[in-house]
């Protein structure tokens, strides 16, 4: 299987650690996002994925785009150990957790998002921070909220062992930090988080593990 990704792309990470948790081997394919190399926008890759987005998985001739569609992917082709539990209610809350980061949090927080602020919309580096983590604290609240319901252990989002929305979290936890947004009122999402990025499968996924880390 091969990863088409970048070691700061969170959407990226999330898959890293999916590959890793379920030890499916796989290789790089590197893909610069920061100019002037863009390697997103050449035409080599919009040839892989018309939107110019990684993470793209290749696994022989298909070719996946969209995290969540390429974890599902390996969880029905490698389904042990399992990323989401047995019952349609408990799966149906997992993804709900996972879908509060990937629609409610990553999305107006990425990359082309905040270059589209800066320019053409001219704001400066202190609005396109304080946007960053208005986000963050709107979709971080409602998180450490539904964790509390979630019958979390304070090591996982939703009960006691790994699931898909670990692997939200941890990327978006790395990027918050990033950005120095203020974490103090999450301390369910900093413990969970802090636990899981122990884990040797999130250890190994880590933007600082990567080959194209500087
Ligand atoms: N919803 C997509 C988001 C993908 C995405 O936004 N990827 C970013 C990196 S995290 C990217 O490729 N950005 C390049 C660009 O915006 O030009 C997913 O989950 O895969």
């Amino acid at each position: 299987m091969k990863l088409y990704h970048y070691y700061r792309s969170s959407a990226a990470y999330r898959v890293r650690i999916a590959l890793n948790f379920k030890g499916i081997p796989w290789e790089t394919a590197l893909i610069d996002l920061r100019a002037p190399v863009s390697a997103q926008h050449t035409p080599e890759f919009r040839a892989v994925n018309p939107q110019g987005l990684i993470p793209v998985v290749a696994d022989g001739d298909t070719v996946i785009t969209q995290s969540l569609a390429i974890i599902e992917y390996l969880e029905e082709t490698h389904p042990l150990p399992p990323l989401l539990p047995r019952g349609a209610a408990e799966r149906a809350q997992v993804r709900a957790l996972a879908l509060t980061v990937a629609c409610e949090i990553h999305p107006l927080n990425n990359t082309r998002v905040l270059d589209y602020l800066r320019a053409p919309l001219g704001h400066g580096d202190g609005a396109v921070a304080a946007w960053y983590c208005h986000w963050i604290a709107r979709g971080f609240t409602a998180l450490e909220e539904q964790v509390r319901r979630s019958g979390s252990d304070g090591r996982h989002l939703f009960g006691s062992s790994v699931t898909l929305a670990d692997l939200l979290l941890v990327p978006q936890m790395y990027n918050a930090r990033r950005y120095r947004c203020d974490l103090e009122p999450y301390p369910t999402l900093r413990a969970i988080s802090a636990h899981l990025e122990s884990l040797p499968a999130f250890a190994r996924a880590a933007p600082e593990a990567q080959p194209d880390a500087t």
